[in-house]
């Protein structure tokens, strides 16, 4: 008996390879991540194990059957999975397997220590990598950890690193311009506009700031009364504005210190949407843009949406849903990317709680490194 092991970066793939090699009676005994020591151990990989007990066919080591396409391969051994369970001969193989992938960790970690010529560090990176940091960002945080320490330790200096590296903007305060401060909340679908506009605006009333409330999403139903059913529970006046250019008669109607302006969500993908969105920040008077986003976005999510809904505007962002994102990674790189200010960090769903200035929190930088559950 012949037996194998094929890495791919799809289990598909590493399917396709074994069956290449060892012909179509091969047997797939095991499948599962990648612990192969040549696959790069920061990219994800999957690897089999497989066996057969026929003669190597002698085209199979070199090209892939033209004529069999993958999909009969992979069923072929997968359906050959569920009988090899019952084989005798799978403990035994299994019991070699663990064995092999022992070695393979052992193997990877020293070679990983080698690449970065500093053990301490580099485990520090696979951590962080873990945790969904992209690895330029891992690598460049790591960089400065100082060489004797270790554990937790490490993690306060890249918290530290990570500090000086993203820029916060003060909390939205009165303007001293003698006119009110103009916010346009943007940001893709659900990120929580209206939501971080009615904690917002809560808050402020709280403090004798006088907030006004305009809504310029007319035409998806019930979205106006959203942020009416708000003003109403926080008495706080709400408009709504047919058209972004009157917005600043409307203003002009109120003597208010803030106003607030929600607007549709939208996709990158519906230009008319973000031109609409961009029209009410030329039109209203527009001292700030908030831009809302997600936590819960991958990395390239993030940064792409973020990119194409800020346009050429000097945004500041509010990252909305930490409290539904686990690990940090994606944000925490898409924040490096970006270095746009971030203003809010908004945490839950209750208004007006569930949320506090990024630049004062003392929770979010840990979170940024560390992640888990947001106790911000
Ligand atoms: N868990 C959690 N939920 C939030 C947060 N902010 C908002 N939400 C919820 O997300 C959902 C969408 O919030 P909205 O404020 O309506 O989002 P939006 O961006 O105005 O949505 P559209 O106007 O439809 O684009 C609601 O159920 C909110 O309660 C947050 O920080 N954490
Ligand atoms: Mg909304």
């Amino acid at each position: 008996m012949i037996v194998k092991r094929f890495s791919g970066q799809t289990v598909e793939e590493a399917l396709m390879r074994a069956k290449w090699e060892l012909g179509d009676e091969a047997v797939l005994l095991s499948s599962g991540p990648s612990r192969d020591r040549w696959w790069k151990f920061w990219e994800k990989g999957y690897q089999v194990l497989a066996a057969t007990d026929y003669p190597l066919p002698t085209n199979a080591s070199a090209q892939p059957n033209k004529d069999s396409g993958p999909e009969i391969a992979v069923s072929r051994l997968a359906e050959d999975a569920g009988q090899t369970e019952r084989n005798q001969e799978t403990d035994r193989i299994e019991e070699i397997m663990t064995l092999l992938t022992r070695m393979d960790e052992k193997i990877a970690a020293s070679s990983l220590t080698h690449k970065t010529g500093h053990g301490k560090a580099s485990s520090l990176v696979s951590r962080l990598i873990q945790w969904e940091w992209e690895e330029k960002w891992a690598k460049e945080m790591a960089q400065d950890v100082p060489k004797g320490s270790s554990g937790d330790s490490q993690l306060v200096h890249v918290q530290k690193a990570l500090q000086n590296r993203l820029s916060f903007s003060p909390p939205l305060s009165l303007s001293s311009a003698g006119s009110p401060r103009v916010v346009v909340v943007v940001g893709p679908t659900g990120a929580g506009k209206t939501t971080t506009i009615a904690k917002l605006a809560g808050g402020m009333a709280t403090q004798g700031i006088r907030v006004l409330l305009i809504t310029t999403d007319t035409f998806r139903v019930a979205a106006a009364d959203q942020l009416e059913t708000f003003g109403g529970i926080l008495d706080l006046p709400v408009v709504i504005a047919k058209k972004p250019q009157d917005v600043p008669l409307l203003i002009r109607r109120y003597d208010v210190d803030i106003v607030l302006i929600d607007t549709p969500g939208h996709s990158i993908y519906e230009s008319v949407g973000i031109r609409q969105a961009l029209a009410v920040i030329k039109n209203a008077g527009t001292t700030d843009v908030l831009l809302c986003m997600p936590a819960t976005y991958s990395r390239s999510l993030f940064v792409d949406t973020a990119r194409k809904l800020a346009g050429d505007q000097r945004v500041s962002l509010c990252l909305t849903k930490v409290d539904e994102a686990f690990l940090p990674g994606s944000v925490s790189s898409a924040l490096l990317e970006l270095n746009y200010p971030l203003m809010y960090v908004s945490a839950g769903q209750r208004v007006p709680h569930d949320i506090e200035s990024a630049g004062h929190s003392q929770f979010l930088m840990e979170w940024l490194v560390k992640g888990g559950t947001y106790r911000g």
